[in-house]
């Protein structure tokens, strides 16, 4: 899978349901969080546009990418609707990047098997930090933005 060639925060508006009645959870990680506060306020801005109240949106913040599956776990008991996950988990030297990122890709997916509501991957797993960057506001775009459309358009599923 590429992304290389594509802004992956185009949407058109118009083909996007509504979004201002729901209850939104954003966990965010705090690691790299320089690119994470990117990310949370692309989703932040995308809410916005679509009417949805701050008062609709909670938001965790946990120390690492690892800790986003037990702070979903948690946001589920707030009784939210959809659940955003954000982190940026960048490859070091030792094996710590692979471990982490597939271990938070099957635990996003073990909830999404599990709970009730659906919890949405807006995770970057990037070689560098320029790759981060390119993808959290700069030039293909914005993860945080693709995860509250993505969170939309899951909670108007079948509608
Ligand atoms: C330990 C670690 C490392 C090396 N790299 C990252 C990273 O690039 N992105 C990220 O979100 N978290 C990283 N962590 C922290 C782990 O996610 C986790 O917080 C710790 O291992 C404690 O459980």
């Amino acid at each position: 899978m590429t992304t290389a060639n594509k802004n992956l925060s185009f949407f058109d508006k118009n083909l996007i349901p509504y979004a201002s009645d729901f209850k939104f959870g954003i966990v965010v990680s705090k690691w790299n969080k320089k690119i994470t506060d990117k990310l949370l306020n692309g989703v932040l801005e995308t809410l916005k546009s679509f009417n949805v109240s701050e008062s609709n949106i909670i938001i965790f913040k946990v120390p690492g990418s690892f800790e986003l599956i037990y702070g979903a776990k948690k946001m589920n008991k707030k009784n939210v609707d959809v659940i955003i996950c954000l982190g940026s988990i960048i490859r070091g030297e030792t094996k710590h990047f692979d471990f982490i990122s597939s271990s938070v890709a099957n635990g996003i997916k073990d909830l999404n098997i599990h709970l009730d509501i659906p919890v949405i991957f807006g995770v970057l797993t990037d070689d560098n930090e320029q790759q981060a960057i390119d993808r959290s506001g700069g030039k293909y775009g914005n993860k945080g933005v693709e995860a509250a459309i993505t969170a939309i358009e899951m909670l108007n599923l079948g509608r």
